[in-house]
């Protein structure tokens, strides 16, 4: 008999294997709170489910291109077959099966799982709103009056209710091991809502490109026992800094793998005053320089639309319907920073 197999190649694929997966440190799938413990479920569920159909083509494809090799003299040869009713019925009933749980489930989990929907819990939640920064994190508790940049501290079992912002550019606020992630966008509030079941110190990413800076956009989330959370807030009071309107202004430009910083207290009303910057009358001193812009602005149409807003009075039909097209769609290119130039005749960048 001849020897079919090649043990060298085997050997090869099994070592090969685990190289391939070393690069993944499989966050997604070992969760330290119960919205990530239902994220994983929802993936791994999912993935079984297709499976079902992937596994079985995936063999019968090699099964059947052995079995009726030209060499097999004792394989039925039947040129003329064409159809079989057995086979149609598998090969749609079986994925209209799936689908249909597939559907069911999203379904279910998309309500389930909405990250603007409060968790369930005796405990009352504590509120942390998050700005992100061309390129770092600034976390504010209001409930603590205090402020951090790219280091949140959490206690652990009590939900917390994060409301989300971005100065100017589209990021996605991010921390893995706890589960559903959430755009943060300028001139707009999102909101996630998560819990960490276990103490420990999980990464925190921006989950959307946003620019140079955006692969040092990390922060590190401590999951901490209330005590140590009190320890926590206490050590971020005894900071000199204070997160007043200058500072913050100072935050602004870009900076990269910012080191964490604490600030001691923070102006009131300062996350509100942030997400209604860009609607606010002051915005063409906001946008002196435009050291805003983002890396994603789209020079030309930015230019074409300050002609019109800041054009006469006069602006006709066609012009004023170009004008909306172009608001939409710099809100979608800069993330809501430049909604507000299309017609706002404050913004005419006479600086
Ligand atoms: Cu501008």
């Amino acid at each position: 008999m001849k020897k079919h197999r090649n043990p060298r190649l085997f050997r090869l694929l099994a070592l090969c294997s685990p190289l391939l997966l070393a690069g993944c440190d499989m966050t997604l799938l070992d969760p330290k709170g119960q919205i990530g413990i239902e994220n994983k479920n929802l993936i791994l569920t999912a993935t079984w489910l297709m499976l079902i159909v992937v596994i079985p083509v995936i063999l019968m494809t090699l099964w059947f291109a052995w079995k009726y090799r030209a060499t097999n003299k004792s394989a039925r040869y039947e040129p003329n077959w064409s159809h079989s009713t057995a086979i149609e019925v598998v090969v749609w009933l079986v994925p209209i099966i799936i689908i249909a749980i597939l559907a069911r489930i999203t379904w279910v989990s998309t309500h389930e799982l909405d990250p603007y929907k409060p968790l369930e819990s005796e405990v009352k939640p504590i509120t942390v709103e998050v700005v992100a920064l061309n390129y770092k994190w600034l976390f504010i508790y209001p409930e603590q009056g205090i402020a951090s940049i790219n280091e949140l501290a959490v206690p652990v079992d009590v939900p917390v209710n994060f409301k989300i912002t971005s100065e100017s550019i589209m990021n996605s606020f991010f921390i893995p091991q706890l589960g559903s992630q959430v755009y943060s966008m300028a001139g707009m509030e999102t909101k996630l809502h998560l819990i960490a079941n276990h103490v420990g110190a999980y990464d925190g990413i921006s989950a959307n490109y946003s620019g140079g800076g955006f692969s040092g956009m990390r922060f590190k989330t401590l999951a901490m026992t209330d005590g140590d959370f009190q320890q926590w807030v206490t050590k971020v009071r005894e900071s000199k800094k204070v997160l007043d309107r200058d500072a913050y202004a100072s935050l602004v430009p870009m900076s990269e793998n910012t080191p964490v910083t604490y600030y001691s207290s923070v102006d009131a009303n300062m996350f509100q005053s942030i997400v209604h910057a860009p609607m606010a009358s002051g915005m063409a001193q906001k946008h002196e320089g435009h050291e805003n812009h983002g890396a994603m602005e789209m020079k030309g149409m930015d230019m074409k639309m300050e002609m019109k807003g800041a054009g006469t009075d006069a602006a006709t039909a066609p012009a004023a319907a170009v004008n909306v097209q172009g608001q939409s769609m710099t809100m979608a290119m800069d993330a809501g920073a430049h909604a507000m130039h299309a017609g706002t005749a404050a913004h005419a960048h006479k600086e």
